[in-house]
């Protein structure tokens, strides 16, 4: 935060999601990784796929958002909510030291408006938002996932929170912290790129995001009643 890279609001943010992640058990569940699955299918099958890259983002994860948006040959587009001075910049130095060549929403004078969006979110780069079919935000408020189905792409979320207005409004959300998400795709991506699009077209018709929230919802009420610990045998006796 001290270097620009994370918003002050980050840090509350990163707060909220280890609080669903405590109550997911902190690892990467069934529900997660079939979503993560027909996410990786859909965007092996864009045309202009895109990843949104915050400041949790790049100090969380790096060198896998570099490597996942290589073997992906999805570019890296740096898309802020709190726009502060110098925070793009030092976006930038990370994602360059993780190896990122060619990085998207840098450069001010090219970018351009989404206006179904009022936060600073919609100053997106004609390349690469603007133009991509499908997007993966991670660690994403509310606002723009919804404005960006309204203007018809494709959403992958990746969020703790299983009912955020973004996780409710995205095609495919992943339920999971980042720091173990972006390695299973990475994973993922390797498995799946040897597929024929007709299997990755069936990965994406039989994923059902609305059923796989409900799934998630019933691992975490499971998580809990199993929980040995004397105190919650007490509240579910
Ligand atoms: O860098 P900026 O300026 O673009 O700002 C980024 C933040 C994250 C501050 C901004 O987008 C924000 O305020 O987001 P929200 O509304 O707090 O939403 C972030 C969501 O990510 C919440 O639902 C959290 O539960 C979730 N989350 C937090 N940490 C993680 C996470 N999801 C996955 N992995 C995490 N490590």
């Amino acid at each position: 935060m001290k270097n620009l890279i994370v918003a002050e609001a980050g840090l509350i943010a990163h707060g909220r999601g280890e609080c669903f992640d405590y109550i997911l058990g902190e690892k990467t569940n069934k529900a997660a990784k079939a979503a993560i699955k027909a996410a990786i299918a859909m965007l092996l099958l864009a045309h202009s796929p895109i990843i949104s890259v915050n400041g949790n983002v790049a100090v969380l994860v790096p060198n896998q958002i570099v490597q996942l948006s290589y073997l992906l040959n999805a570019p890296l587009e740096i898309n802020l909510f709190y726009r502060k001075e110098g925070r793009i910049d030092a976006i930038r130095k990370v994602l360059e030291k993780a190896g990122a060549r060619q990085i998207l929403g840098i450069d001010e004078s090219k970018m351009v408006e989404i206006k179904e969006l009022s936060s600073n979110r919609r100053k997106v780069d004609p390349e690469g938002i603007k133009n991509a079919d499908v997007v993966l935000v991670p660690l994403e408020d509310g606002d723009r996932t919804e404005a960006l189905k309204r203007i018809g792409k494709k959403i992958i979320a990746i969020d703790l929170n299983p009912i955020s207005r973004t996780s409710l409004w995205a095609d495919i959300t992943i339920i999971d912290n980042i720091v173990r998400a972006i390695p299973e795709m990475i994973r993922a991506t390797k498995e799946l790129k040897q597929l024929e699009k007709k299997d990755l077209i069936k990965l994406i018709e039989k994923y059902n995001n609305t059923k796989n929230i409900k799934r998630t919802l019933d691992l975490i009420t499971k998580y809990i009643k199993n929980q040995k610990r004397k105190p919650f045998k007490k509240i579910y006796s």
